[in-house]
């Protein structure tokens, strides 16, 4: 219907002014078909809808993310000009950029499900407390996920200043300088895809944030894999993400379809390729 077109698009425009940050998260959108006083819609067949049932969503996918490209030559972050920092490593830490393990598996790349059966339901767990922290003059961890309208702490844990600067493409750019033991909090009310998190004292230090609207994403962890568990039954389009290896490389990037069943559990793997 065209006036109901010109609701929706005038709905998305009042959001898209109300901006993201400090504010109180935005009410969640409605789910399609359904409307604040009015009876919703049936659950579409296909493609998602309807509300998230925990104790029938019980199918999870292990991924290992992979790299068949010449292995990056380590590089060790450059820490000078602050004495708290150079002091804070006893051996050169190598930069997570440019991690590949013997096995070709990486560490730090991101995760997520793309298209499914979880798109546009509502009733998501709420996410646990998530808190990005800088240790070491580093953030931990390197790269990470939260969901539209997460709090999530930036905290530092050095004896040092750092100056946290996010730069979403979405939402408004922050840029928030911490003393020792600060604590700023944050939410973002769009979606997001690798926002990139720096420090504008520590010019080494960087993150990477993804901001989604399910619970189903993560990082691959040390040994490059990546458990996303308490998916609904249906078909998937899972993404991987990860910031390259290559100077001049934006980012690589890898999809893997998957169909899961109630209660399956399926590993799967995923190269990653330079993205288009
Ligand atoms: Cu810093």
């Amino acid at each position: 219907m065209t006036g109901n077109k010109a609701g929706v698009l005038f709905t998305v425009a009042l959001l898209a002014a109300a901006g993201c940050g400090d504010k109180a998260p935005a009410a969640p959108a409605p789910a399609a078909g359904g409307a604040a006083g009015k009876a919703p819609a049936a659950a579409p067949a296909a493609g998602g809808g309807g509300k998230y049932d925990a104790a029938k969503s019980t199918a999870s996918v292990k991924f290992t993310v992979k790299w068949a490209g010449a292995k990056p030559a380590p590089v060790a972050l450059a820490f000078s000009g602050d004495t708290f920092c150079t002091s804070a490593h006893t051996t050169p830490v190598m930069g997570e950029r440019f991690v590949v393990n013997d096995d070709t598996t990486v560490p730090n790349a991101f995760v997520w499900a793309a298209k499914g059966a979880h798109e546009r339901m509502t009733g998501f767990p709420a996410p646990a407390e998530f808190t990005l922290d800088q240790h070491g003059c580093m953030y931990v961890p390197h790269v990470f996920g939260v969901r539209v309208g997460q709090e999530f702490s930036i905290k530092n844990s050095d004896g040092t200043t750092h100056n946290v600067h996010a730069k979403p493409s979405l939402c408004e750019q922050f840029n928030t300088a911490q003393a020792k033991d600060a604590v700023n909090k944050h939410t973002f009310e769009k979606k997001e895809k690798a926002i990139p998190f720096n420090c504008d004292i520590h010019s080494w230090m960087s993150a990477y944030g993804f901001v989604l609207d399910h619970p189903f994403y993560g990082a691959t962890a040390a040994d490059g894999s990546v458990t996303i568990s308490g998916l609904p039954a249906g078909d998937y389009t899972f993404k991987v993400w990860h910031e390259s290896f290559t100077a001049g490389v934006k980012e690589l990037a890898g999809e893997v379809k998957v169909t899961l069943k109630d209660g399956e559990s399926v590993s799967k793997e995923v190269t990653l390729t330079e993205a288009k």
